[in-house]
């Protein structure tokens, strides 16, 4: 028992809310902790990570600005499969993965596809939330490895460390191939899944890293295409306005909107606790902590985290009252829709939908998305694609 409760260093946390350690995770709370808490962390560990549950918290929105600027301009760019940049897709092969007990699989009508998924992530990490409304809304089984935030020990493999990370393995070939990054990963399957023979070995060819050295004058790899699909011959001028708009929006969902969800559902004190105790119960820690690390995990990290939430506030400059800087978050949203359609894909939710709407159900059971759907009308939008997402209307999309 003892050696369990030291990582629940007092010290350390005070320590990383006064020392401003940058929060890693906008919305997070992670299930599986049972192990973590059993395993002796190391010294040298320890005393990097300021505070256990700091180390949970996913670092967000950091580097965004140089990205636009490298971004392809619009004019520029087509949908056109163009020229591939490469012949060699085997940058994202790693064969360095560890066979590690899936935490669970997810069935769904799509396996045909020829690939194997297999999904990293955390169970509440908005990023992840918005790849797992895409694939259940295209009805695609995968397995889900829930990454150990403080340890991470499930990422060794990989030189990229944050969550979500999908490792498709192509069946035929026996190859893992690693996608990083939350819309990489959709625009990756996006593109994929719309003509699935082409294979994924060559989809890949059209989403090569590049390396630039960024404002802190870190070397970083971003894939300057990221929020666009590739249609090859099927790219229709005609649809240029709507896939447009359709990147836009889901930039804006990484960028813009992502900001505003966690200082809102840690606003006051109370709120974080409640937040903690809905986090308790998706990740069913009753049955996975013991009763006092349960009541520790919750207390302390509602108090650590409603700092974090004030910081972030200050950070991306939001309203004196953060629930007014939702609302209106969510009501811009909704104009765009208008009032004509039921979805901003039309009949059908399209990517910008399923990556709002996967954002925002990482806090489905928390106040201040009661208070939302009191104070704006985004519930109706809200429930019509979480309806289409769980009833897999995708899959009747794909041609299979
Ligand atoms: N741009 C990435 C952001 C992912 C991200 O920030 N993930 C957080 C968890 S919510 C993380 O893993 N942070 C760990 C770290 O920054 O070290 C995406 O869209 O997937
Ligand atoms: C993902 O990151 C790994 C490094 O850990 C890299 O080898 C791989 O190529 C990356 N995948 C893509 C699609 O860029
Ligand atoms: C979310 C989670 O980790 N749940 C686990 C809790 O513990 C039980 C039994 O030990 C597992 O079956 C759950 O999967």
């Amino acid at each position: 028992m003892a050696s369990r409760l030291r990582i629940f260093n007092v010290n350390q946390i005070i320590n990383y809310v006064i020392h401003k350690g940058r929060p890693k995770c906008p919305v997070f709370l992670q299930p599986r902790w049972r192990s973590t808490l059993n395993a002796a962390v190391p010294p040298k560990t320890q005393s990097n990570r300021k505070l256990l549950i700091g180390a949970a918290f996913g670092a967000v929105g950091i580097g965004f600005g140089l990205y636009n600027y490298f971004l392809p301009s619009e004019s520029k760019q087509k949908h056109t499969a163009g020229v591939a940049l490469t012949e060699k897709v085997d940058f994202t092969r790693n064969d360095n993965i560890v066979d590690i007990k899936p935490s669970r699989e997810i069935s769904g009508p799509a396996n045909n596809i020829g690939l194997d998924l297999t999904l990293y992530q955390y169970q509440t990490c908005p990023f992840c939330c918005k790849v797992r409304a895409f694939l259940e809304f295209y009805g695609i089984p995968y397995k889900i490895i829930e990454v150990n935030p403080v340890m991470r020990q499930q990422l060794k493999f990989s030189k990229y460390k944050k969550v979500p990370i999908l490792i498709a393995e192509d069946k035929e070939a026996s190859k893992k191939h690693q996608l990083n990054d939350s819309s990489v990963i959709i625009s990756i399957l996006g593109t994929f899944l719309q003509d699935v023979p082409f294979g994924l070995d060559s989809v890949l060819k059209y989403y090569v890293p590049v390396a630039y050295i960024n404002e802190e004058g870190k070397e970083v790899e971003e894939i300057m295409n990221k929020y666009f699909l590739m249609f090859g011959d099927k790219y229709k001028e005609s649809a240029d306005t709507y896939l447009k708009k359709e990147r836009q929006w889901r930039k804006w969902a990484d960028s813009v909107f992502v900001h505003v969800l966690s200082p809102n559902i840690y606003r006051t004190y109370d709120e974080a606790l409640q937040a903690f105790n809905y986090f308790s119960e998706v990740g069913e820690w009753e049955k996975n902590f013991s009763a006092i690390e349960r009541l520790i995990v919750i207390y302390v990290g509602a108090t650590a985290m409603y700092f974090v939430g004030r910081r972030l506030k200050k950070k991306h400059a939001l309203k004196d009252d953060v629930r007014e800087s939702l609302y209106d978050t969510c009501k811009q949203w909704m104009k765009e829709i208008g009032s004509q359609k039921k979805f901003m894909g039309g009949d059908m939710p399209n990517l910008a939908d399923l990556a709002v709407y996967g954002m925002l159900s990482s806090i489905e059971g928390c106040l201040a998305f009661q208070d939302l759907l009191k104070n704006t009308n985004i519930g109706p939008w809200y429930y019509n694609v979480k309806e289409a997402v769980v009833n897999h209307h995708g899959y009747q999309k794909l041609k299979l």
